[in-house]
């Protein structure tokens, strides 16, 4: 487990599992929702934070394991900023575990850093050290945590088609000037989305800001009540305080990487009250 802070006492938790951040406090307020009954020992991916989804974002046909393998990998500490200890860098290379649902060479490099104003930046390069050109997904399955459903509102995306539900046959337009839970399941994926994306949290909660590089999707994702009930690693009643909004390349660019190239995303979210 790495430990991040800045000097203003804001604290991220990331784990090698995965290189998913468990936790982000900022002035006092844990700002990621972490499922309290997921397992934390490897054999599972975290329900929670924000694990990352590399090769493939769903089911698809890039390679056969749901949400790629990145999550459920250990990830080697690279260096840890020792001075002022509020960043680190994380490596996942080819293995012969990765290499049995995708068979490519590959370096996937993280880094995280803790801002001094408590904002959070997650920069992404993935280099393909194989012989030929892959493709590949990449998203921040980022969950936030939130005071409850009914005050999210996500803004900055009315214009943007987005394909919805589980199945996404149908690309819609987004027509509403901000995108609400609507007392069901909400499974949609935003596509060519701004750069900079925010999200009301309501109340005391304040307003989430996004500002992504080469990540051109969005996925919002609430399960609502019964798929909440038959995920065996949150409480029944969670789905109330979190949300999840993923910012994403998955769909709006063709993300072939050439043998020899590299691909470099990022996010950095922050909080205004
Ligand atoms: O990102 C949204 C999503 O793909 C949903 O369809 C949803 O079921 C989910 O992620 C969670 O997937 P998981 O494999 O973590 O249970």
């Amino acid at each position: 487990m790495i430990s991040l802070s800045n000097r203003k006492g804001d604290v991220v938790v990331v784990l090698e599992h995965g290189a998913t951040i468990t936790s982000w406090i900022v002035g006092g307020k844990e700002r990621l929702y972490c499922s309290p009954t997921t397992k934390l020992d490897g054999s599972t991916p975290i329900r929670g934070g924000i694990p990352l989804v590399f090769p493939q974002f769903g089911h698809g046909s890039i390679c056969t394991t749901k949400h790629g393998f990145a999550r459920s990998q250990p990830f080697a500490i690279d260096n840890v900023n020792e001075r002022k200890k509020n960043s680190v860098t994380m490596i996942l290379v080819d293995s012969i575990e990765t290499k049995k649902v995708w068979n490519y060479k590959f370096k996937l490099k993280y880094r995280i850093v803790l801002e001094e104003d408590g904002s959070l930046t997650s920069a992404v390069a993935i280099y393909n050290l194989s012989n030929e050109a892959f493709r590949f997904d990449f998203l921040f399955h980022s969950y936030f945590l939130i005071g409850t459903t009914r005050d999210l509102k996500v803004r900055s995306l009315k214009g943007c088609k987005y394909l919805d539900g589980v199945e996404r046959k149908k690309l819609e337009m987004e027509t509403c000037e901000y995108v609400v839970i609507d007392d069901k399941e909400i499974d949609r994926i935003y596509i060519n989305v701004p750069s900079e994306i925010s999200a009301d949290f309501g109340k005391d909660h304040g307003m989430l800001c996004i500002r992504t590089e080469n990540l051109k999707d969005m996925v919002i994702w609430n399960p609502w009540k019964n798929k909440c009930a038959s995920l065996s690693d949150m409480p029944d009643g969670d789905y109330e305080k979190m949300v999840c909004l993923e910012c994403a390349t998955t769909l709006t660019l063709p993300t072939l990487l050439e043998a020899n190239g590299c691909w470099r995303g990022g996010q950095t979210i922050s909080f205004d009250f």
